[in-house]
């Protein structure tokens, strides 16, 4: 392994991580954005400070919903665009340590994290909305400077003062009027000398790439996608994609059949699913969340297997776009030489897989390791399972674990018509 792939070791062993938008705008109830999309003035979303009272232990909460959920990592925003500091900064005196709680919020996650045995991600937002710099960086060049410096400088404080911090998510690296790419982002931000930075003080870490420079991790949103340069981490929010903070009222929850559809989907990408929650203003997570969480965790802690450390795998419904075959079950994930086939359309008594070239030794159901029949032909590279419980055996997806005779490869049919003569 090179030092990348050593980096990457725990993501890959984790695939599932938990991230948590909280902050003052949990007070109003209507989302992250609430203080540029009503352009509510800084002085007077200040105020929202000194009626902040996050619960006392709500960071263990967040901790416990996390390892519940089978996450082994978690992601918390330690300052998002409205610049109120969730840790204690010596650049900024809008922070829960100086104004609000009293509380250093970030080091209350952090210890929780490390005691679970989870790992500890921070989330930044480079962007502060509270610099007239920011949306006019030409008219207010004192200002652009200084939010530069502010980020430099609570960058350099979060990696210095918490412990070993295992993963940094970068955001807000845009320009005001979205005129600018990524390479002007990490011009304008000295991306390049502030991760310089990053790294030298916590040498292990694993940085995303939104402060315009590629780093180690790409970070799509609201979608599952394999990364075009490398690997990558899907994020998502559990209700509606329109806001990531708590909104008080949030029609639209995604099942938690689709939740895992999304996690399995980032694995056979060999890649992260990274779930949002966004805590109410007493730093509690509500039970729609919970209760999809658990439902995750259940299902995980009996099938983690296919998920934990898996990667992509050549078989159909992992197949690359370009083919016209379809899974009519669902995924297959891999681990060596292991298939793992994820079924959330179960096929009955037999189920029936074609373009599989390499021999198959074993057939288990993986939450019970119940063994099945089956055949599989070399000349036609099909498998036929049989034997099979005719209910499906999981109540969100089930989960058959093929034992091949080698890495499972996807055959290759020269003739498309070859299978209609038998
Ligand atoms: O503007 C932010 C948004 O509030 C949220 O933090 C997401 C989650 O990563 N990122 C940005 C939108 O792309």
């Amino acid at each position: 392994m090179n030092e990348y792939e050593n980096r990457l070791k725990w993501f890959h062993e984790a695939r599932f991580g938990l991230y948590i938008h909280f902050g003052l705008y949990s007070i109003p109830g209507r989302g992250e954005w609430t203080m540029y999309s009503e352009r509510i003035p800084a002085p007077e979303y200040a105020r929202l400070a000194d009626q902040f009272r996050p619960e006392p232990g709500c960071a263990k909460e967040w901790i416990s919903a996390a390892a519940a959920a089978g996450a082994k990592y978690v992601v918390l925003t330690t300052r998002h665009h409205d610049g109120y500091c969730l840790f204690d900064s010596q650049c900024s005196d809008f922070t829960s340590v100086k104004r609000g709680p009293g509380r250093d919020l970030v080091r209350e996650y952090a210890e929780a994290a490390r005691a679970a045995g989870l790992r500890v991600g921070f989330y930044y937002s480079l962007l502060d909305w509270r610099f007239p710099g920011y949306f006019e960086p030409e008219k207010y060049p004192e200002s652009r400077e200084a939010l530069i410096a502010q980020a430099h400088d609570q960058v350099r404080e979060l990696m210095t003062n918490y412990g070993k911090i295992d993963l940094l998510e970068y955001d807000g690296g845009w320009d005001s009027r979205l005129r600018t790419g990524r390479p002007q982002w990490a011009e304008f931000w000295r991306s390049a000398e502030l991760n310089a930075m990053v790294r030298k003080l916590q040498p292990g870490i694993l940085i995303n790439d939104r402060s315009g420079t590629d780093e180690d991790l790409e970070t799509p949103e609201q979608e599952v996608r394999p990364g075009s340069r490398g690997v990558s981490e899907s994020c998502m929010c559990i209700g509606d994609s329109c806001a990531w903070g708590y909104t008080r009222f949030n029609p639209n929850w995604k099942t938690a059949e689709q939740l895992l559809q999304h996690l399995i989907q980032a694995a056979q990408g060999g890649g992260n699913f990274l779930l949002n929650v966004g805590p109410d203003p007493a730093g509690r997570i509500r039970s729609e969340e919970l209760d999809r969480l658990a439902a995750l965790g259940g299902w995980l802690r009996e099938n983690g297997e296919a998920v934990y450390n898996a990667f992509p795998c050549s078989l159909i419904g992992s197949a690359k776009p370009g083919t016209v075959d379809l899974n009519l079950q669902g995924p297959w994930t891999r681990k060596g030489s292991c298939g793992y086939w994820c079924m959330f359309r179960w096929p009955g008594v037999e189920a029936v897989a074609v373009r599989i070239k390499t021999p198959v030794k074993r057939v288990t159901l993986l939450k019970t390791g119940e063994e099945f029949p089956f055949e599989w032909d070399a000349r036609t590279q099909r498998l036929k399972i049989r034997g099979l419980p005719v209910f499906p055996p999981d109540a969100l997806c089930s989960v058959l674990k093929v034992e091949f005779e080698g890495v499972p490869e996807l055959g290759t049919e020269e003739d498309l018509s070859r299978w209609l003569a038998g």
